[in-house]
């Protein structure tokens, strides 16, 4: 069966976090390859097995190294950026599926970033789809160029190379992962996208392909042990009926057709990119976790209603630490949108909510959430997101205003020890959006997240 986790608002709710919490220590069938057989041993997972399947293959659909995870276990912080945060369960094998934009450096980089804080067996554990799209430096030097000829237009994107790596993708001159292993194509298509690329950007683009192509020489047989036909894989997965995992990168708000288009990322970043990113049966879907931050944060340009720029603002993003995860870029800050959290609820169709960071607002005296959107001029009330961004420019905000706990709440372990208004905020949200929270997280550390029973 597969368990799917994904951000319901403009990424950084905390899915690592709840990615981890659901990739519980499990003793799966020793030796059925490819999957390895582990013993069992997690202490940080103690509460999971009161709620979560128990991952033995944590795979990631969609985006690429633009994602951040940040994830506390066992005292060490992790980073994770393209890889699938299961490799911090040493039980999980990960996979890099299909739909995923591939950068070979970064894929190097990042296993080597976490074996050096000590997890083991990370190279024996993770795979990549040889249908991913190759992520190169050039993409990244475009992405550069795009942003500074939008000028005040500017998307604020990672600058990871990934809209131009989609656009190349659904241009048809993209290059797949099983390519690389063929050099004399290889070397053939990226010249041709380089060139295509110079023809656009002249002496702008500051970039070498005979240097890149070089690169690749010195990847080449290192990948190779990695690539698998993830459609295979996944149907051997299936077949067995592994706890499979599915990690969303990003969130709603940013995906290409229902986030806030143009200031999106460029993946199907909800449901729908799960499936187009994985070889996934949706009748093995046994859950689909929407992971929603108590609050509001958004990073680069685009539309954010409830944004906050005075005091409160200041203080979520001091107390939330608000910072990228893969850029350190400042995080936006703000409100709880339940017009956000509904409309992305109608696309996702979670089945349970995971609300993270409560603890944030732990010392505010009034928290504040919206409840719809009014229009200034004709006073019509709004419920759901409307596609037209100008159209938001016109609408006002219809709060609802909660007495704050001002109490510690990091300490709770379960839900009646969390403050009566607290509980009255997270049952508001549950009643707003007709889904149950079925977790909720009080501090960045495992332990911090109280499972309602
Ligand atoms: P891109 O680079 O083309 O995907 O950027 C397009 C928009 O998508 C936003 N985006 C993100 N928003 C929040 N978090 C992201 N991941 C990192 C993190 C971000 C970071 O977890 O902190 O370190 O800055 C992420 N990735 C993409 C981006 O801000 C653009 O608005
Ligand atoms: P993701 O992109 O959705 O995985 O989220 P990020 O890792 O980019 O950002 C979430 C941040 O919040 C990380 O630094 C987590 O360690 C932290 N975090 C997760 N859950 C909680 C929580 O319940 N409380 C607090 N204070 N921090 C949390
Ligand atoms: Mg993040």
């Amino acid at each position: 069966m597969a368990t799917i986790i994904l951000g319901s608002q403009w990424g950084d709710e905390g899915k690592g976090t709840s990615s981890l919490a659901t990739c519980a220590h499990q003793q799966h069938d020793r030796g059925v390859a490819p999957f390895p057989a582990i013993a069992n041993a997690n202490p940080w997972c103690k509460l999971t097995d009161i709620l979560c399947p128990k991952a033995q293959l944590c795979a990631r659909a969609a985006g690429g190294h633009n994602a951040g995870h940040s994830i506390v276990a066992n005292g060490v912080s992790y980073s994770f950026h393209l890889l699938p945060s299961g490799l911090v369960n040493p039980n999980c094998m990960n996979l890099i599926g299909s739909g995923v934009v591939f950068h070979v450096p970064s894929f190097f980089k990042e296993l080597a970033e976490l074996e050096e804080k000590g997890l083991t067996n990370v190279h024996d554990r993770i795979l990549v789809s040889d249908r991913c799209q190759v992520n190169f430096d050039l993409h990244a030097a475009v992405d550069g160029l795009e942003e500074v000829e939008l000028g005040s237009r500017a998307i604020g994107t990672t600058g990871r190379g990934i809209g131009p790596s989609y656009s190349t993708k659904a241009a048809r001159s993209g290059v797949r992962v099983h390519e690389i292993f063929n050099e004399e194509v290889f070397e053939r298509k990226l010249r041709q996208l380089a060139s295509g690329y110079k023809k656009r950007f002249g002496d702008l683009l500051q970039y070498d392909v005979e240097d890149e192509i070089a690169r690749f020489k010195e990847y080449r047989p290192k990948l190779a042990k990695y690539c698998v036909d993830a459609v295979q894989y996944m149907k051997q997965a299936q077949d067995k009926d592994f706890k499979i995992l599915i990690e969303g990168a990003n969130a709603l708000m940013l995906d290409i057709d229902y986030g806030t288009y143009p200031y999106v990322t460029s993946s199907n970043t909800g449901l729908g990119g799960i499936f187009t990113g994985l070889a996934i049966n949706p009748k093995k879907i046994d859950s689909v976790v929407g992971v929603v931050k108590a609050y509001t944060t958004r990073v680069g340009g685009g539309p954010f209603k409830t944004e906050d720029l005075e005091e409160a603002g200041t203080k979520l993003q001091e107390i939330g630490r608000e910072w990228g995860v893969s850029t350190g870029r400042k995080r936006r800050c703000g409100w709880l949108d339940l017009v956000v959290l509904k409309y992305s609820t109608a696309i996702n169709h979670y089945t349970v909510l995971n609300l993270t960071k409560l603890d944030v607002l732990d010392t505010f005296k009034t928290i504040k959430v919206a409840i719809g959107y009014k229009d200034r001029e004709s006073g019509e009330e709004l419920e759901y997101f409307p596609a037209d961004l100008n159209s938001l420019e016109d609408l006002e905000v219809i709060y609802k205003e909660f007495e704050g706990w001002q109490k510690p709440t990091t300490a709770a372990r379960s839900y009646y020890d969390l403050p009566k208004q607290a509980r009255a905020y997270v049952e508001f949200i549950e009643e707003y959006v007709g889904v149950r929270v079925a977790w909720i997280g009080t501090g960045p550390k495992r332990e911090d997240m109280i499972v309602r029973t």
